[in-house]
């Protein structure tokens, strides 16, 4: 008897000193559980050699006093574990948040809207046309003879026979000029276009299969190389400052008639060596007189020219493939001014 009652007390104590509520469940499973010391003294209850009642009434009294010390130790370590998780969770609203990142335009995107503001500010409708493009815009309607090298597909990504990926966005010209022919456009008129442009090209410093172009023309009485001298002086000076020089080359395009090539200096970047943006000229009256405009009345001047060799321009980059490459301890240098918003 007296074994039950030591058995008891033992249970107690090492309940009361039990640190945990996992402590706590080993030490049920020690006492209470199916093999548990008081479940075995109840298990020999019927076996007792002496007054059984007594030993069974015992036994019970001890498993009941366990289990109520257990409970009661449970509830109590129970607190203690929850404030302390709380404690350990505990949120301080008062801290203040971590900066969230904006985001902001990548230089190209930012290069495009500032040309984008100078073409529409001298009164420059801005289209869009297909990057994936007819073969006849992107060559026919341009007046190119049926064997010039560009169509080759060694220069030209093919989707098909008739269709390639924009080699120029001179492209936007003859779908805009069937839409004078069709009466669907009046002239005069003054369009352009900016956009992603692709040539089967070995990649290096200063070319890529995928670059930009900026292609702008306008049709008007009496437009001459004058007109296109000041708007591409006009241009330069918006896009660079005041210090920019430009020089014009004559140049070859079948679209063009005369055709040159046009590049800038400006005294503070790569030695103020000449860069080529790209090339323009008089719109050749084949091109006009193919769409039906009157070519006696009617004249025009188109440029187009390399997005990426702008910003190459204004900041120095030497190596076009930076603006590519996502790199952002490159891109993080050219942060856009905040959009002002009105
Ligand atoms: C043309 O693409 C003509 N369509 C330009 C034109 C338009 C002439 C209207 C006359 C009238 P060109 O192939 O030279 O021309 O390209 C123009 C500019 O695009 C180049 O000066 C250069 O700045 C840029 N460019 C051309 N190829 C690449 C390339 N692979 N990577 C990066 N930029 C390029």
């Amino acid at each position: 008897m007296q074994e039950v009652l030591d058995l008891q007390a033992q249970a107690l104590s090492e309940i009361a000193s039990a640190g945990s509520t996992a402590e706590l469940r080993d030490l049920k499973i020690k006492f209470l559980g199916n093999n548990g010391v008081i479940s075995g003294k109840l298990r020999e209850v019927g076996s007792y050699q002496g007054d059984k009642r007594a030993f069974g009434q015992a036994v019970n009294a001890a498993k009941g006093s366990v289990e109520e010390a257990l409970a009661v130790r449970e509830e109590a370590l129970k607190g203690g574990e929850l404030a302390a998780k709380f404690e350990a969770e505990r949120i301080d609203v008062t801290m203040p948040a971590r900066p969230t990142q904006v985001g902001y335009e990548h230089v190209l995107q930012q290069t495009m809207n500032r040309i984008k503001r100078v073409l529409g500010g001298l009164g420059f409708e801005y289209l869009e046309s297909p990057e994936l493009e007819h073969f006849r815009y992107n060559f026919d309607a341009l007046n190119y003879p049926p064997d010039h090298p560009a169509m080759d597909d060694q220069d030209t990504f093919y989707i098909d026979d008739n269709h390639v990926l924009r080699t120029q966005c001179t492209a936007l010209q003859g779908r805009v000029f069937e839409e004078v022919q069709q009466g669907k456009r009046q002239l005069p008129l003054r369009a352009f276009t900016i956009g992603r442009t692709y040539r089967n090209e070995a990649v290096d410093r200063t070319h890529s299969h995928t670059f930009h172009q900026v292609d702008c023309f306008m049709i008007d009485e009496k437009v001459s190389m004058a007109n296109l001298k000041g708007t591409l002086g006009l241009f330069a000076r918006e896009m660079f400052g005041s210090e920019v020089t430009v020089r014009f080359r004559p140049d070859f395009f079948p679209f063009v008639e005369p055709g040159v090539d046009y590049a800038i200096s400006t005294p503070k970047l790569f030695g103020g060596k000449w860069v080529e943006l790209g090339g323009a000229g008089l719109i050749h009256p084949n091109i006009l007189e193919n769409y039906g405009i009157d070519t006696e009345r009617y004249s025009g001047f188109a440029f187009g020219l390399g997005v990426e060799r702008i910003p190459m321009m204004s900041y120095g980059v030497d190596d076009l493939r930076h603006f590519m490459e996502n790199d952002l301890r490159f891109l993080e240098q050219f942060r856009a001014e905040p959009i002002e918003l009105k």
